[in-house]
């Protein structure tokens, strides 16, 4: 899949985009999106003529809202669902190669360009998005692109970016992230980092933009092995950094050290439904250029605590790495894993074929372990091979018929969390311990006694089908 304006293309002809006039970015865009997105089946939303803005700069929300267009974005087809859609991209995860992207000379990315002076960031339709956020968010669905002065490989990570001037943003990236790494290689030696934001983005590049990759793997090369072709990139004017050459939006700058300058960041609703990570200084990023494409479009990745988890691509993406983890670490079997829409990490359901006794809880404890899949969890689910783990209704039958809490229920603790887990308690988030407690729920039929476990009774397919024909009127 190339471009965003592409994959637009695509997801209109399947009746999934619509287009919004007159909203104000103060709070109307993040209503309009909110409300639209408790329904599962939204459209992706273009909103146009934006208060105070000229008719042609747009705002892009619900792109990975469903399965159908976050498989169309990996260049998929749009009926892949559930655990058949985590098995696809975790086939490409697992086949990872590097396929670098080339330099172009042109792109529509640089039909507009503005250095100096006429360099800025409030000529884009910025969102306020809730109605206690700290203020507009330029980058939700962002890339923040740097290069390690050392390796001089480059790397591209989501994170936040808050408008705080015409020259100004600040941005939230956690500590460990690579994002945050390289920076702090600039600032050792009393340097400006330098940085490129894309927050007009094409599908691929957000996706793999979101990933945790390897140190030293650049999100570029991901990106190339992803879409089947190397990511086209031209040259920044001011940092040199490769940008991508069919981005919507991208500025350039500098981060000074936090030492130099930080500023308060948030707080920011975030995917959990809360407000967790509050305000606390962080980095800047002193403008220095920006660029657009004619008609550009800003894209927005809102979160809502109505349904947390306004994309299907990250809870893919997550469940599919896990997966991969699970099986490095030689557990086989695993007949599917999935993160629930109303949970996403916090709910991890992994299905698997009981071999052995301990074998479930072996997959549950990588799952606790695991570089990437163990991140910022609390629940982890087992289920037979019976249960469709991608499936509520199942697995909730599975919790509510196999699992005696005594015995199928562990717990573990000091688990690897974050600043936006909800639930630490203030004063450990105070004293900065950002661990938490995990659950394992096995919902397996025990393996010593599955054979003497009462036989489930439902209707075998065939039967199902004699039925439904004979009966055709009843089953319309
Ligand atoms: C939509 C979205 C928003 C994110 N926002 C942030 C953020 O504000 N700060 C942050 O540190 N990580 C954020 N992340 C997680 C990072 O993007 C992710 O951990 C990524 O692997 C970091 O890449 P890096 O290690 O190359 O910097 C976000 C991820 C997604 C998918
Ligand atoms: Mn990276």
């Amino acid at each position: 899949m190339p471009e965003l304006r592409e994959f637009l293309r695509r997801v209109d002809e399947l009746g999934e985009l619509k287009t919004v006039r007159n909203a104000d970015w103060n709070l109307e865009i993040g209503a309009i999106t909110e409300i639209s997105a408790a329904d599962p089946n939204a459209p992706a939303l273009i909103f146009d003529d934006i208060k105070g803005y000229p008719k042609g700069f747009r705002l892009l929300t619900n792109m990975f809202h469903t399965q159908a267009r976050t498989a169309v974005a990996l260049g998929m087809t749009p009926e892949l669902r559930g655990v058949e859609l985590v098995r696809a991209v975790k086939e490409l995860l697992s086949t990872t190669k590097r396929v670098p992207a080339v330099s172009v000379g042109e792109g529509p990315l640089l039909e507009n360009v503005f250095t100096g002076a006429e360099a800025g960031v409030l000529r884009f339709p910025a969102p306020k998005l809730h109605r206690e956020d700290g203020g507009r968010y330029l980058g939700t669905a962002d890339a923040v692109i740097t290069r390690d002065p050392e390796d001089d490989w480059v790397n591209l990570g989501t994170a936040r970016v808050q408008i705080l001037d015409d020259k100004k943003v600040c941005l939230y990236v956690s500590p460990g992230k690579q994002t945050r790494l390289i920076a702090q290689k600039y600032w050792d030696k009393g340097k400006n980092c330098p940085v490129a934001v894309v927050c007009g983005i094409d599908p691929v590049l957000f996706a793999v933009a979101g990933l945790g990759l390897p140190w030293g793997f650049s999100e570029y090369d991901f990106a190339g092995h992803i879409q089947h072709a190397p990511a086209q990139v031209v040259k920044g004017k001011i940092t040199g950094l490769p940008l991508p050459a069919s981005a919507e939006i991208v500025f350039e700058g500098e981060i000074p050290p936090p030492e130099i300058e930080a500023q308060m960041e948030g707080p920011f609703g975030e995917w959990t439904g809360y407000y967790a990570s509050g305000t606390r200084p962080s980095p800047v990023i002193r403008i220095q250029a920006t660029y657009h494409r004619n008609d550009p479009i800003l894209t927005v990745l809102p979160d809502f605590k109505t349904y947390p988890l306004s994309s299907y691509l990250f809870l893919i993406f997550c469940a599919a790495g896990l997966w991969n983890e699970i099986e490095q670490a030689g557990v086989t079997d695993i007949r599917g894993v999935w993160q629930a829409e109303w949970g996403a990490r916090f709910f991890t359901v992994i299905s698997l074929k009981q071999r052995y006794g301990g074998h479930a809880r072996q997959a549950a404890h990588i799952a606790l372990g695991a570089r990437e899949g163990g991140y910022l969890g609390r629940f982890v689910v087992l289920v037979d091979d019976d249960i469709d783990p991608s499936n509520m209704q199942d697995v909730l039958w599975a919790m509510s018929t196999r699992c005696d809490p005594q015995t199928s229920i562990e717990i573990a603790s000091g688990c690897w969390s974050s600043p936006i887990d909800p639930r630490i308690p203030p004063a450990q988030r105070a004293a900065g311990d950002f661990t938490n407690s995990r659950a394992i729920i096995d919902a397996c039929r025990p393996f010593a006694w599955r054979d003497k476990f009462p036989k489930v009774h439902s209707i075998d397919p065939a039967y199902q089908n004699e039925i439904k024909s004979k009966w055709k009127e009843i089953f319309k």
